[in-house]
Order: C-alpha cells, then sequence, then structure tokens
C-alpha cells in the first residue's frame, strides 16, 4: 500500500515512475512540521532496524548515525563522515510496525536516525518542497519490492559486465593497456574488461582520444576484442574550455552549459583546468551531451564510466578570485612569510565548496534553476544522458553503464560504484554491508573498487576483497595512480588469484541468473538475512554475512591474518570452499554458530537446505563459457531454474529464458 503526500511545489525528479494519487490528508506515520522548511520525526520502538539510504556510510541498520544526502567528492571514507556520492532518500522502518519512506527531494537532506536522540528519526531539509512516499507492508522486505515497483525496473547490463574488470588510474598509453592484457592472458587469469581512466583523452577533453598514445585507436579497441577484452573508458562531466574543441563549441553556441545569474557560461576547475557543465537537467542538452557518446561507440566501444558528476570542482572561477584576495591581504608591505597552514586551509577548502553550487543555474524547460536546489540530480542526469543515447543508438543492444553520482531513478540507466575508498579491512566490510542497501534503492549493478583505490594494498588485503568481489555484480579491481600496483600478476603465487577469479567465472551462469530474476522482479540480488528468516533474532543482526539469490549465503573474511571466521546460519546449510585449479569441499552444517577455516586462495559460501547451484567449468571470459554443462552444487534431489538469455540484447521476458536443471 503506497500513498503519496506532496508538499509545497515539488521538483519532479522522475525518481517514481509509477502514478500514484497524492493523499490529502497526513500520513498515519510520525509527524511533519512545516515550519522551518520540512521535517518529519517519527518515534523509533526499541528493538526497530532501519534500513536503507543505499550508498550511505556504516551499518545495514543505519541507526545510531545521521546522514546527510548530498552529493559529494569526498575520497576519504572515514566513518565519521556523512554524504558519499550518492543521495538515496528511502528508509524502512523495521519492526512491530513496518514502514517505507521515501523522501523525493533533490537537495541537500538530513537523516538524523537515533543521532540526536536515541529513539528519534527525524528528516528534515531546507525547503517544504517535496513529495513523501509512505509504504505500508507486511515486512521490510515486502516494502522494499513495493517501493522498487514504483521506482521502475532496475539497469541490466550486458552479460561481459559480469566477468572481471581490470583498471588503475595511470594507465597512459596502449603499450600499458596491452601489458595487462598480456599480465592476464599469460597466466590465464580470466578478464573480460579493462578500465580506461583519464589519461586516455586529449588533455581530459571527453569524447576525443589522445592519438599519440592511441594511433589507430578503432584498430585497437578490436585488436583487444579479439582476445575478448572490452575497453571502458571513463567520461567526466566536466567539458574542457577550449577553442576548437567541437563540444566546448557546440554547447556554448547553443547554451547547453549551466549558466551564471547574469547569463554567461559557470566555469569551474576540473582535471582539464577550466571546464563548463553542462546543463543535464535541460533535456536538449541531455540529448546532445548523450549524443556524444556515439564517438567512442563509433570506434567499437559498448561501455562507459561516468566521472566526477556530484559534480566534482577543484575550485571556480569566481573562488579562485576570492582566494586571490584573501591572499592579496596577507602580503602587505613589510611582511615576509605568508601564514602558510591558512592559506593551505583556504586552497583546500575551495573544492567541492558548496558556496559554487550557488553560482550556476540549469534551465529546466524555459524555467532558470539555481543549482543547489537540484544539487543531487546532476549525476543521475548526466548518467541518464548516455541512457538515453544509447535507446536512439542501438535500441536493442545493452550497454555497460555506471556512474558515480546518483539519485534513485538512475537506477534505470545505470549501476554505480562507490568511488574512492581504501586498501583498509574496514572498507571490505563497508562494501559487504552497503550492497544490500543499494539494492533495496534499485541499485543492482554496483560494486566497489577491489583492493581499495586509495592506500597500498597488500597482497592478502586484494585476495580476501576478490573473494567478496566474486559476488558482487561488478567486479573490478581499480586504484589511483599514487599507490602500490594491485593487479593480480604483481604479487606472488598468482595461482591464488587465478583460482579465486576462476570461481567468479565458475559462478557466473548462477550469479547472472540471480541477478536477472532479481532485476526483473524488481526484487534484491543481496539480501540482510532478516529479509529471509525474519523470525529468527539472531540473525536479524547479523551484518557480515549476506544472502544472495535465493540459494546462498556469503560470508567473507575481513580481517587481516584471520585463518577463518565465525558465522551464524539460521538454517541447516551446506558449508562449500572453492579452491584452485576447480577443487571445491562441501560440508554440511547444522543451524547455529560455527567457526569454518577459510584460507587466502579460498571463496567460500553456504547453501540453503534443501537447494542447489548450477557450478560452471572456469573460462577466460564471460563469452567462454559453458553453460550447457553445468554441474549442481548442493543438496540431494534439488531442483534450480536457471535464467539465461544472448547477454547481449534486451528480449528478456521470455519463458524460454528459463531452464530447469535437476
Ligand atoms: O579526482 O579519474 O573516483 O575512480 O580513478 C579523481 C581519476 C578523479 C575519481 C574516481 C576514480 C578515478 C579518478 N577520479
Amino acid at each position: 500500500m503506497v500513498r503519496k503526500y506532496v508538499y509545497g511545489t515539488p521538483f519532479e525528479t522522475e525518481a517514481v515512475i509509477k502514478e500514484v494519487a497524492a493523499e490529502t490528508g497526513l500520513p498515519s506515520y510520525g509527524k511533519i512540521s512545516l515550519e522551518e522548511g520540512f521535517s518529519f520525526t517519527y518515534q523509533l520502538a526499541e528493538d526497530d532496524i532501519v534500513y536503507g539510504l543505499g550508498e550511505a556510510n556504516r551499518g545495514l541498520n543505519k541507526r545510531g548515525y545521521c546522514y546527510i544526502s548530498d552529493c559529494t567528492d569526498d575520497p576519504k571514507h572515514t566513518e565519521d563522515k556523512r554524504s558519499l556520492y550518492g543521495a538515496h532518500n528511502f528508509v524502512v522502518i523495521s519492526g512491530e510496525q513496518n514502514v517505507g519512506l521515501f523522501f523525493d527531494y533533490p537537495s541537500k537532506m538530513v537523516f538524523d536516525i537515533g543521532y540526536t536522540r536515541e529513539n528519534m528519526m527525524t528528516v528534515s531539509c531546507e525547503r517544504a518542497d517535496l513529495y513523501v512516499y509512505v509504504i505500508e507492508g507486511a515486512n521490510a522486505y515486502d516494502i522494499v519490492k513495493q517501493f522498487r515497483g514504483l521506482i521502475g525496473r532496475s539497469y541490466i547490463p550486458p552479460k561481459f559486465a559480469f566477468g572481471l574488470g581490470q583498471s588503475r588510474w595511470g594507465y597512459k598509453k596502449r603499450e600499458d593497456f596491452e601489458k595487462v592484457a598480456k599480465g592476464y592472458r599469460e597466466n590465464r587469469i580470466p578478464l573480460d574488461m579493462i578500465y580506461m581512466d583519464i589519461d586516455y583523452m586529449q588533455d581530459y577533453k571527453d569524447f576525443t582520444v589522445n592519438e599519440t598514445e592511441f594511433p589507430d585507436f578503432a584498430g585497437f579497441v578490436q585488436k583487444m576484442k579479439d582476445q575478448d577484452i572490452r575497453l571502458v573508458p571513463i567520461i567526466d562531466a566536466g567539458v574542457k574550455i577550449e577553442d576548437g574543441y567541437s563540444v566546448y563549441e557546440e554547447g556554448v553556441k547553443n547554451n547547453y552549459f549551466c549558466k551564471r545569474e547574469d547569463g554567461s557560461d559557470f566555469a569551474a576547475a576540473v582535471w582539464p583546468g577550466y571546464t563548463h557543465f553542462p546543463d543535464v537537467l535541460n533535456p536538449e542538452a541531455r540529448r546532445w551531451f548523450g549524443d556524444q557518446y556515439r564517438f567512442l561507440i563509433d570506434q567499437g566501444i559498448e561501455g562507459f564510466w561516468n566521472d566526477m558528476n556530484e559534480p566534482a570542482i577543484f575550485y571556480s572561477k569566481e573562488g579562485m578570485e576570492e582566494l586571490k584576495q584573501s591572499i592579496g591581504k596577507y602580503i602587505e608591505p613589510g611582511e615576509t612569510d605568508i601564514p602558510k597552514n591558512e592559506l593551505g586551509a583556504q586552497v583546500e577548502a575551495l573544492a567541492n565548496n558548496p558556496e559554487d553550487y550557488k553560482r550556476f543555474y540549469h534551465n529546466v524547460g524555459g524555467e532558470k534553476i539555481r543549482h543547489d536546489k537540484l544539487h543531487n540530480l546532476y549525476g543521475y542526469n548526466m548518467t541518464r544522458a548516455a541512457g538515453e543515447a544509447f535507446e536512439q543508438i542501438d535500441p536493442d543492444r545493452r550497454f555497460l553503464m555506471f556512474s558515480r553520482s546518483s539519485y534513485v531513478g538512475m537506477h534505470r540507466y545505470g549501476g554505480i560504484w562507490t568511488g574512492d575508498n581504501m586498501s583498509w579491512w574496514s572498507h571490505l566490510l563497508l562494501n559487504l554491508k552497503m550492497m544490500p542497501s543499494l539494492n533495496m534503492c534499485g541499485f543492482l549493478y554496483t560494486g566497489a573498487d577491489l583492493g581499495g583505490f586509495g592506500a597500498d594494498a597488500t597482497r592478502d588485503l586484494v585476495l580476501r576483497w576478490l573473494a567478496l568481489g566474486v559476488f558482487t555484480p561488478l567486479m573490478r579491481n581499480h586504484a589511483a595512480i599514487w599507490t602500490r600496483e594491485q593487479e593480480p600478476y604483481q604479487f606472488e603465487r598468482i595461482e591464488d588469484f587465478r583460482g579465486i577469479i576462476e570461481t567468479r567465472y565458475r559462478l557466473v551462469p548462477y550469479l547472472y541468473s540471480e541477478y536477472m530474476k532479481a532485476a526483473l522482479g524488481d526484487d534484491l540480488y543481496f539480501k540482510p538475512l532478516a529479509f529471509v528468516y525474519p523470525d529468527d533474532k539472531i540473525a536479524l543482526r547479523v551484518e557480515d554475512q549476506m544472502m544472495i539469490g535465493n540459494e546462498i549465503m556469503i560470508a567473507p573474511v575481513y580481517t587481516q591474518n584471520a585463518r577463518g571466521r565465525y558465522v551464524y546460519l539460521p538454517e541447516k546449510m551446506k558449508f562449500v570452499k572453492f579452491g584452485k585449479d576447480g577443487v571445491y569441499t562441501e560440508e554440511v552444517l547444522d543451524k547455529g554458530h560455527h567457526y569454518v577455516e577459510v584460507a587466502l586462495d579460498e571463496v567460500p559460501l553456504f547453501i540453503r537446505a534443501g537447494k542447489c547451484i548450477p557450478v560452471a567449468k572456469a573460462a577466460q571470459c564471460v563469452a567462454q563459457i559453458d553453460t550447457e554443462h553445468l554441474e549442481l552444487l548442493g543438496f540431494e534431489g534439488a531442483e534450480y531454474t536457471l535464467y539465461e538469455d544472448d547477454g547481449i540484447h534486451k528480449d528478456y521476458d521470455h519463458s524460454s529464458n528459463y531452464r530447469k536443471l535437476k
């Protein structure tokens, strides 16, 4: 049961696509105040759990902290942070009373969930112009499914996107990519994608390729495809200001960039130096920007990742002017030293300064709207630009697409990666906890930078993180330019890496099948244990084990030097450990607590009582997986319904895509 309430004059975010008639009365849950902006308060019962918020910090149960939806390029996801790159304003309160709440509001919104007062949830924002959706249901799981029905079908990538991707900021030339391909293929480590970070471009200009480093780019793309490897280039939000650069010139000429109050194009410095931001909130500009992807598609590219689309700003023209003036203030005649600390802090404060978001405007259907009022929709609409363009360019074909910044609604056009994490054990655990929350908000094709983006990785961390990544739809090893190299072949005993990655490929038929069932059924791929075992008091509070699909539970090892871990089984399960060379062990464990040993080169999983999963032979790429000869692993007599399609086109809804295995 969904009820929709309207406050003031909401901006149409198009997060929700199902028609719901607006109510006139007051919601029967919580209290709404319109005195100072908007605020909603809800008295939490002692045992209530609060789920949701998608890409947010801390636990699966969001209770006990304060989170702020305010898309931010912050590369240090420490525990104190309240905002990350996405804004996913959906929560579910689960306990005696179950209720889901979606606050469809495009700018900064505060979720104080038992932070100021232990038993009080307060959701607030500055302007009382929003839609509030209140969803009643039998339990949290049911509510989540209803919400997913409201916001429309989740993005479905091509099947090759279920393979492994290797990435690193710092691959600059053709040889760098050939080295990666060779490192994988010569060591017989499966691989489907190599990601191209900003250095493939000419001077960081979107939709250009550095022709000195990549002569005959289309030929190179094809050469990689001949080895079953797809190149996946990055696209940044800011378009470089440079005379003669066609994207810049077209954008200026047609008023497709975000403008200052006085009508001039707003300039912000990012990687290319000063840039303009395409006004992706303006449908015409969005169509134009999306159409630019053609430049790379025409050269054989089938996938992209959209970055810096919060949008990230190093500094604006205005911000820099102000700083210069304040520096001037310090260099008084006779003064020799600039107070360095203070200056450093001021330079740092220029980046992603909220003041800058008040300095430019969007043209939405002829109406001029200041950016800060719809800030959280920028990344969503940049990715939507691409998604809508793909529909035009090749309507039957799927493209790989994921974004850094997002809002609910973007889940229809692409997935997300969780941005600049660190090579920290705590971030491996954060990765696990975030997955079901993201799924609840519609983002199914997701994953984190495996091995960690910032800071130096270690061999054991990369192995353990890959062993979790085996189960995340987006499985990508990515790292920052200044960090230790972390491709599998940079470490000792490469066979351990090969073994884990081969396990991913052995499981792709199952993982893809479960992904598709979740996407087509508005369901979850990652679920909290509580959604499957709602009456189990222990399962209710477990946050370091997750259910995947309908058959398995995972319990990754996430601590340094551990040789195994404790797990809780809510029912009898078959414990399977995949090792190297196609070897695995299996053991039935009873309901209850267990300590399980898991070596660094093993991938553990648990099959639920009475169920089984299909397992393939390892392959070097997704296209080579033999799905005709699948082995069933699990309980005697169990059956499995496999979903399979060509992985390229969009004809999902055929009964012939389902095949019973026994
Ligand atoms: O300011 O393109 O999150 O994945 O490697 C950093 C360089 C810009 C941030 C992305 C990261 C990417 C990096 N980008």
